[in-house]
Formats: C-alpha cells, structure tokens, sequence
C-alpha cells in the first residue's frame, strides 16, 4: 500500500511504459503490488502464478529472504562506491565467484547494469580486442535474423527483429546477419536440441566468403533465442559455429542474458551445450532480476591482450557508474548462494522432463501449431488470426492473467520461463490454466 492507504496510482500518464502498449494498459491498468515465490499479488488482492519469472529473471522466485536480507543490509554499511579508480570488497567477490561458476577460462568480469548493456560492452571489447592485438581490420559484427541483444544501439544493430529496428535509423554500420534457426517444416513439437539445422551455420561460411575474415570482429548469438519465441539450437550448430570463428580469428559471443543462471539446467547453456564461448553476455539471474545488474565474461587471454602498456594508464575507456554497485554486488552474491543451496540449476535439469511432459501434452488443443521446449522454458506458438497477427496471443494472455496465470506472448507465441522453484503441482496448473484459456479464445 501507498502511504495514502490505497495501492491504486490516481495518475497513470506521466509514466512512459517500456515495451507497453501505453493506451490500452493506462485503460485497462494490471498492477502487481506484491510478491512471494511463485506468485504475484494483484492490486485487487488476487494471486497470479508468474510462469515467466518476471521477465525471465526471477529464477530463485520472489522475495527470497536471503536476497532482500543482503541488499538492505549492504544499503545501510556500504550505499555506493565510485565504480572508476575505487573499489570495494563485494564487486571483487562477485567477480571471483562468478568466475568460479563460469565454463572453462571465462576467467574476467566486467560487470554492467542490464543486458543491453552487457551486449554493447561485448561488442566494444571485441572491438578494442582485436585493435588491442594490432588486428585493427577486424570491425564487423555478425549478429542473426530473429535475435534479441537489447534496445542499445549495439545490440539493436545485430539483433534480427525488424520492429525493433525500423524505428531508429541507419544503427551501426558494418553489421551482417545470419539466417536465422527457425524452421517449422523440419522441426516440429521439439524437445531439447533441434534434430535439424546444423547446416545453417555455414551462413557464417557465407558471409565470411563476402567480407572476409580480416575484416570481421565478432559473432554474437543466444544459445536458445528466447524473445522471438524459443528457439533451441540445432544439435551440432554452435558447435559448428565455435569452429569457423577459431579457424578465422572471429571472436565468439553468447548473449546468455536468458540462457544464463540455472534457466537451461546448468549454470549457462555455454556448459550445458559444451561449447566455449570467447565472451559471454549475462544479466537477469545475475541478481535474480531483484537489482539491475549485467556481466561480460571474458577468456584470460582476452583480458591479458588489454593489460600492456604502461601501468598507470587505463587499459578500457569503457565502464558505467553503477558497474559493480555495491547493493547489486551484495544482491549478486546472495542470489547465487540461494541458487547453491538450493541446487536450483541441477532442480531445472531434474525436472525439465516432466516441464517438456506437461507442455507438450498441449499437443492437439485449439490453435496450438507448435511447442518447444528446453530447460526450464516453453513455447506453445498459435495460429494466428488471418489479418491480426499478435492478437490471439494477447488475448490468450488477458485471459491467462484473469485466471490467475502470468504468461508472455512474442506475436502469436506465449513464452513460459517459471522460476526454477516451481513445483510439479505448479507445472499442472499452469497448463491446466492454460488449456481452458485456449479453448476460451477466439
Ligand atoms: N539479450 C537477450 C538475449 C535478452 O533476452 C537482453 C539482451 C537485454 O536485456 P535488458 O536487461 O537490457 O532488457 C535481453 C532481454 C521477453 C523479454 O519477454 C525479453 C527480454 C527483456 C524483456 C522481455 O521476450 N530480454
């Protein structure tokens, strides 16, 4: 409740909503005001099942004490330390723990404030790092149809969504873009890994045939896109990938913003899919969504190409106020103490048969032309309504969320990404809820 007793704002305008259709939410207003676990609490006091952990970030669930123990306890010794020049104890912790967790020698932490930003430091660094090693010819970014890196201009330049696009301008020059995985005809109703698109990763072989690879910096991809709808990979693609950037000098980046943290069933999908990225992008799990918060891992030898020259000159012109804050520091390192005794990562695994079950059993309800699944997440794409594209999936979520069920939807695919605490019992509600929302909507 506000301090004047009610939990309901008298004013919704002056609020710019991000991603939002503004007009028909200030309309029609859903405000959640509270939080514990698996469920939300709505203005109106009703319970919601959040099947999508915030916005794929909550994977230890809402308000885990630990968590909101460590940030009002770090609010009150230590606020803020300035992020360039200083120091302080946590950042330096987070790092080295994170480092820990991270495959292989993804050994340096840079730390940011959201994915986005996470995506343009990768992208600066892969940049700096070959200009670092006398390689200055190396500037072009591959990124791939039907990608999602954010909304800065990095990001946006090799992400493959035209809406989020076609709005801006001529964003970066010198980008390229793969073709995309997405292939109905031969994966259909998919669990795990897909059986067929491998192949596609010589769209790398492509493009480098048309620039050359002296010209280009870096590829960036998410293991499993997930705001396009959840799109696994093809068994063998990144994989296939991870050899034509080593054969050329291209750097490899995994934009593990969604993949990261316990959502695939480890702590990235970079192990559960035994490929090594050079650098990879990290933030929502981080800190559990609770406090904004990215990182970039980079390999020991990226790092040490940046650490020449003399000592007292700064090696990276690049860094953001609140890099390594200490309250999301404290965050950090109690979200990833909770995921430890709690096991959550290998929990996702354990249960991502009976997740695939349980989705899959959708099979053959009203509307439903796809389900994919992997890890702890789910799409079920529906048909869409000729001449509306993206209404029937927001329908569907409309009428989720009245039952008491919160859902995604990218165009006519509903995204489902649960907190890795949720319970079997949870799983079959879900579905439940939302095989009558199918066959209550046009
Ligand atoms: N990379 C990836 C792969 C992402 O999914 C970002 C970068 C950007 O992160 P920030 O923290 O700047 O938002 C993302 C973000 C959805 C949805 O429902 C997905 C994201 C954010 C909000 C909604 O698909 N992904």
């Amino acid at each position: 409740m506000s301090e004047s007793g009610s939990t309901v704002p008298n004013n919704l305008e002056a609020f710019w909503m991000p991603f939002t259709a503004n007009r028909q939410f200030k309309s029609e207003p859903r405000l959640f005001v509270a939080a514990k676990d698996m469920h939300y609490v709505m203005a109106d006091g009703r319970k919601v099942l959040d099947a999508t952990a915030g916005l794929w970030c909550v994977n230890a669930g809402h308000c885990r004490p630990r968590i909101t123990e460590a940030i009002r306890q770090q609010a009150g010794e230590l606020d803020y330390a300035p992020a360039f020049q200083m120091g302080h104890p946590k950042a330096f912790e987070l790092a080295a723990r994170l480092a820990a967790i991270a495959p292989a020698d993804l050994d340096h932490v840079f730390f940011t404030n959201s994915g986005s930003e996470s995506v343009d430091t990768a992208l600066k660094i892969a940049l700096a790092y070959h200009r670092a090693k006398g390689e200055g010819t190396h500037t072009r970014l591959i990124g791939r149809e039907r990608a999602y890196h954010g909304v800065n201009f990095g990001g946006m330049s090799v992400g493959g969504i035209v809406g989020n696009r076609k709005m801006f301008g001529t964003l970066l020059s010198g980008v390229d873009h793969m073709r995309h995985t997405h292939d109905p005809a031969r994966n259909s109703f998919t669990r795990g890994e897909l059986e067929h698109g491998a192949d596609l990763a010589e769209d790398l072989t492509r493009l480098i045939a048309l620039h050359d690879a002296s010209t280009i910096a870096a590829v960036i991809v998410e293991p499993v896109s997930g705001s396009t709808g959840v799109l696994p990979p093809p068994k063998g693609y990144l994989k296939r990938l991870r050899d034509i950037c080593d054969q050329h000098g291209i750097l490899l980046i995994f934009d593990e913003v969604i993949t990261g943290y316990g959502r695939v069933g480890a702590a990235f999908a970079a192990e559960r899919f035994g490929v090594v990225p050079d650098i990879m992008v990290t933030a929502k799990g981080l800190t559990n969504g609770v406090i904004p918060m990215g990182a970039v891992f980079v390999r020991g030898s990226i790092y040490d190409a940046f650490m020449q020259g003399p000592e007292n000159l700064i090696e990276f012109a690049h860094g953001y106020t609140y890099s390594g804050n200490p309250i999301a520091a404290a965050a950090g390192l109690a979200t990833l103490e909770t995921y430890r005794e709690e096991g959550l990562f290998e929990r996702a695994r354990s249960i991502e048969a009976l997740w695939a079950d349980a989705l899959h059993s959708l099979k053959g309800a009203p509307k439903v032309v796809d389900i994919r699944t992997i890890g702890l997440i789910g799409a079920v794409e529906l048909e869409p309504i000729p001449g509306a594209p993206a209404k029937r999936a927001f329908s569907a979520f409309l009428k989720a969320l009245e039952k008491g069920l919160l859902i995604r939807t990218t165009g006519d695919i509903i995204a489902f990404s649960p907190p890795l605490i949720v319970t079997e019992g949870q799983i079959g509600e879900i579905v439940d809820i939302l095989s009558d929302v199918l066959a209550d909507i046009d």
